[in-house]
């Protein structure tokens, strides 16, 4: 090879694409798909920056990480980005579940990078196709339930998305980090079973009981994570900023539970940053570094 280069955009040691077919090896791969959509956001538009500028922060990180004592080993596949039809649902929702089905296809595990949070739907639709939902538990970190039955006469926005996958019929949703809601959809997941919703304030008052509730989760898992979960203090740039959230140590503890559960997806949605170092972006790219460390 005459020249070194590196294309910026790819998330952080990943392999590039053209790799394709990838050499067998006994690790599992990763696939980092971005969906720069956001088209059903509510209060301030930009999550279809997310990608780019949560890529951009995680050649900030180090290959080692120190919190535990472990080098990022995992297979990672930037697949770079979906063409998204900016305003349009239904069309972006497609493309979307076409490339999913593609890339469970390849036995590679999604993470995708939003967008705002409508397209988790899609995802898990993709998904479904190839797993028994019943088996699989969501794990949704968010401000908001997103358990609305319609937004604004809409069945698919980003304050609807849960609504629609408990439609699908999965085993849970686990939600954390909740405070903000309507008292309709709070009623309802209230009052579903396959509800189970921890507040912020739970995690603030006994985030222990929470991990205990996680480590007994059993069978498939996907991740569903809302940036804005993070206090505004850690995730300004966001489409709804709302207070009294998480900080990045809590993050930290929930995303290490993970480690060696059967995580088969998993989506970090609504980064709006659209400057470079911007704290928002980096606490996104984090959450994935740490989740990826782990494998
Ligand atoms: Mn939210």
């Amino acid at each position: 090879m005459l020249l070194y280069t590196e294309n910026v955009l790819k998330f952080a040691f990943s392999k590039e694409t053209t790799d394709y077919p990838f050499e067998s090896s006994d690790f599992q791969k990763f696939g980092i798909l971005g969906v720069p959509f956001d088209g059903t956001t509510s209060y301030i538009p930009g999550a279809r920056f997310g990608p780019r500028t949560v890529r951009e922060a995680s050649y900030n990180f180090e290959r080692y990480n120190l919190k535990i004592n472990k080098n990022l080993d995992a297979e990672i596949i930037d697949m770079g980005d979906l063409e998204v039809v900016h305003g349009n649902f239904k069309k972006t929702c497609s493309k979307l579940k076409n490339t999913v089905d593609d890339i469970l296809n390849m036995e590679i595990i999604p993470i995708i990078i939003g967008g705002d949070h409508s397209i988790s739907y899609c995802i898990l639709k993709a998904i479904s196709e190839k797993i028994d939902l019943k088996n699989l538990t969501v794990i949704h970190f968010d401000a908001h339930m997103d358990m609305r039955e319609e937004y604004l006469g809409e069945k698919y926005s980003h304050a609807t998305v849960m609504h629609r996958i408990i439609d699908l019929e999965p085993k849970e949703i686990i939600q954390i980090g909740i405070r903000s809601a309507d008292e309709e959809e709070f009623n309802f997941a209230k009052e579903n079973l396959k509800i189970k919703t921890f507040s912020a304030e739970h995690v603030h008052d006994d985030q222990e009981s929470i991990l205990k509730y996680l480590e007994n989760v059993e069978g498939q898992i996907f991740i569903s994570l809302d940036i804005d979960v993070l206090d505004p203090a850690y995730a300004p740039s966001v489409g709804t900023p709302c207070s009294c959230g998480l900080d990045p140590k809590q993050m930290e503890k929930f995303i290490m539970s993970f480690k060696g559960k059967n995580v088969v997806g998993m989506d970090i949605l609504e980064v709006s940053s659209t400057e470079i170092g911007d704290i928002t972006a980096l606490n996104a790219a984090k959450i994935i570094y740490d989740f990826l460390c782990l494998q």
